[in-house]
């Protein structure tokens, strides 16, 4: 007799088994915040502000659903503590704005529109209160949990509950305007808040840095990791204190199962600004995205802020339409099915886990080896030459997770070729490779911690469009504007997307003082190339080309700071001075009139450290009288985020020589970083 493979480690809850399942769903980010254009706001704002002109919770949720999102997850409190519902727990809520008369709900409103469609709804209930004056206090947290239970008692069904991890710091406080730092690992004593969320909503997922039923990713940026284990030892981790690195990962043999969420918003920021109505992410950058989260076995939580009238930006619908037109196109064809599957070893004797099942389209049914054999193969002959471009592979994560190493061959005239190799699989792993055509596959298991399962094989081929267009510019100003062979772009130079008449791109041209190029495909200028919605933009804004710009020597880190202003995203300045302030002087090489200031934080940096938070910019005509700052202030979420900042001057300012003093790191720490140092000037 057949028996079934013993489980191997951690294992999922059946909460967390119906959570994969979603894969995708979305984040709103919409409060005060929105109005002030702020991304963390300081807790003192008016209610009054709260004024959406055409809040329409139908129109967000068709726009989710089109999209293909399972649930909405909304803001119901940020970091300013303005609460989207009427909570009989503060004063600073919908309450006590304009917006319907002080009647309104848009926790309600929200719930039901989901409700209506049969998407799936959950609460971000933010712990850090700026604006609460007990914030800190044991007081606090009982409000916190009071809100809560209101949240989770009259809403309806909540699919998700979501405890952000940046916690701390200045604020309102009801008017005490000080700075209030909690001892993360025991302010809140989570383990008496989960208990609310399981009593009151127990089919809920709870999210936080380290779970308990869903991990952070350990970045915003969306990317997922290729080696994803989902499983987690969060011992000596809290919400708000963990190691990315490894959150991105997992720990391979973890003893808790704790799959990563990967959040990330569609713009730069998490609520919505005018100003990055043209960095809204492109088709391609979400596709991406898509196959970093979900074919790398995460979830995909996608912002989508709303605008202030109260609905989804028209750019971001028609990129989301988009995507969602390509992703369907790409797995509406499973070009593995019909094919004769079989295997280097069978768990016998009977057929209970054939080869075959992998094509049966059924996650619970699948392929399995014999006890201690955790190498193996698995052949899909498809009857004829096949081409393709995507493979799909599952586990049934319900026996716990198992492989570790894996490659993919093709075979074509009688030659086995590897095309692919790949590490973990997990709940689901999607592989992109160049279009490939073959009349065998093969799925050659290196190594797996247990016998190896899987439950599905796909094969698929993605639709060819227009990608959208890439635009670079050199240390001395010279940009160039691609989007691959043979593909007419054209473009503009003052903000606006171009139009069928715009001039074609055709050669590198020079933007020395700075500027936004903005680049389009048009399908009409394209035979034969799919375009989404017939036009793909995408723009970038420049400050001065930098190549006059000389490091003034100092002893901060004089060897890499050439590296800030060498028009390099990828290398930095990284200050030696030991602690803070740390000071970056630059000779502009003449006179400019400035009115923003750039700073782009070192990327990729995975422990977080050097990431300015705190910080002053000087312009002056000597180095002996730097003046007053003509900036200053604080980059909110930079160390989640760390993407270009752009300080806006108070008003123009002139001067030859640039000062940007490092005041605290984001991460408390005191190493200082910078990838990129720019200086806008007007029009540009
Ligand atoms: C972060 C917050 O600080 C951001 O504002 C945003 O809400 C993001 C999803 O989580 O930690």
């Amino acid at each position: 007799m057949t028996t079934i493979p013993e489980p191997y480690g951690a294992l999922p809850s059946p909460r967390q088994l119906n959570w994969h399942a979603l894969e995708f769903y979305g984040f709103l980010h919409f409060t005060t915040n929105t109005f002030t254009d702020l991304e963390w706001g300081f807790g003192d704002e008016s209610p009054t502000i709260f004024n959406p002109t055409d809040f329409d919770a139908n129109h967000i949720v068709a726009v989710a659903e089109e999209a293909g999102m399972k649930g909405l997850i909304l803001t119901c409190k940020h970091h300013d503590g303005f609460c989207l519902w009427p909570s009989k727990y503060t004063e600073h809520s919908v309450r006590n704005s304009v917006w319907r008369d002080g009647k309104g709900d848009v926790v309600r409103e929200l719930a039901d529109a989901c409700a209506r469609r049969g998407v799936k709804f959950g609460v971000y209930l933010s712990p850090w209160d700026r604006n609460h004056a007990l914030y800190g206090t044991p007081e606090y947290v009982e409000c916190y949990r009071n809100q809560l239970r209101e949240l989770l008692t009259e809403y309806g069904p909540i699919f998700e509950v979501w405890h952000d991890g940046a916690n701390g710091g200045d604020g309102y406080y009801g008017g005490a305007n000080e700075s209030r730092t909690i001892d993360k690992k025991t302010y809140y004593d989570w383990p008496t808040t989960w208990a609310i969320v399981r009593e009151l909503q127990p089919d809920a997922v709870i999210f936080s840095d380290v779970g308990p039923d869903i991990r952070w990713v350990g970045n915003e940026s969306g990317e997922g990791n290729e080696t994803n284990w989902l499983t987690l030892n969060t011992e000596g981790w809290c919400p708000g204190f963990a190691v990315s690195a490894e959150l991105n990962q997992g720990h391979e043999d973890g003893s808790s199962w704790l799959p990563p969420e990967v959040d990330v918003s569609i713009r730069p920021g998490w609520f919505y600004h005018a100003r990055e109505d043209h960095r809204v992410r492109t088709v391609q950058q979400l596709l991406d995205i898509y196959y970093q989260s979900i074919g790398c076995s995460g979830s995909f939580l996608l912002n989508l802020p709303p605008d202030r009238r109260g609905r989804i930006h028209e750019t971001d619908v028609e990129r989301l339409r988009q995507m969602r037109r390509i992703l369907d196109a790409t797995f509406a064809d499973d070009l593995a099915q019909g094919a004769a599957v079989s295997a280097s070893n069978v768990r016998g004797p009977d057929e209970q886990f054939s080869p075959s099942n992998v094509l049966d389209g059924n996650s619970d049914t699948y392929w399995a080896t014999d006890d201690g054999v955790t190498a193996a193969e698995l052949i899909l002959d498809l009857g004829g030459p096949t081409t393709f471009d995507r493979l799909l592979t599952r586990e049934p994560i319900a026996l716990g997770q198992r492989v570790k190493s894996w490659s993919v061959d093709v075979e074509t005239d009688g030659t086995w070729t590897e095309i692919a190799t790949a590490t973990t699989i997990g709940y689901k792993r999607i592989l992109r490779f160049p279009v490939t055509t073959a009349s065998r596959v093969r799925i050659r298991i290196a190594d797996a911690k247990a016998c190896p399962l899987v439950s599905t094989v796909g094969l698929f081929l993605s639709p060819r469009f227009a990608s959208d267009p890439r635009i670079t510019r050199t240390i001395d100003g010279l940009v160039t504007v691609g989007a691959g062979e043979g593909i007419q772009v054209r473009y503009t130079l003052d903000g606006s997307t171009p139009s069928p008449e715009s001039p074609f791109y055709t050669a590198p041209f020079s933007l020395p003082r700075g500027g936004t190029v903005t680049a389009a495909v048009y399908a009409a200028d394209n035979p034969g190339v799919l375009v989404p919605g017939d036009l793909v933009s995408m723009a970038r804004r420049f400050g001065l080309a930098k190549d006059a710009w000389q490091v003034i020597p100092a002893d901060n880190g004089a060897d890499s700071a050439a590296n800030a202003i060498d028009a390099d995203e990828l290398t930095h300045w990284q200050s030696t001075a030991e602690t803070y302030p740390h000071e970056l002087c630059i000779d502009l090489g003449e006179e400019v009139t400035a009115t923003a200031f750039g700073y782009l934080p070192r990327q990729r940096a995975r422990d977080g450290a050097g990431i300015v938070e705190r910080y002053e910019v000087y312009l002056a005509s000597s180095v002996a009288e730097w003046g007053e700052p003509v900036a200053a202030g604080r980059f909110d979420n930079i160390q989640s985020n760390p993407i270009q900042q752009i300080a806006e001057l108070t008003q123009p300012q002139t001067g030859r020589y640039l000062k940007f003093v490092a005041l605290a790191a984001a991460d408390g720490g005191t190493l200082a970083t910078a990838a990129e140092i720019d200086l806008f000037v007007a029009g540009a």
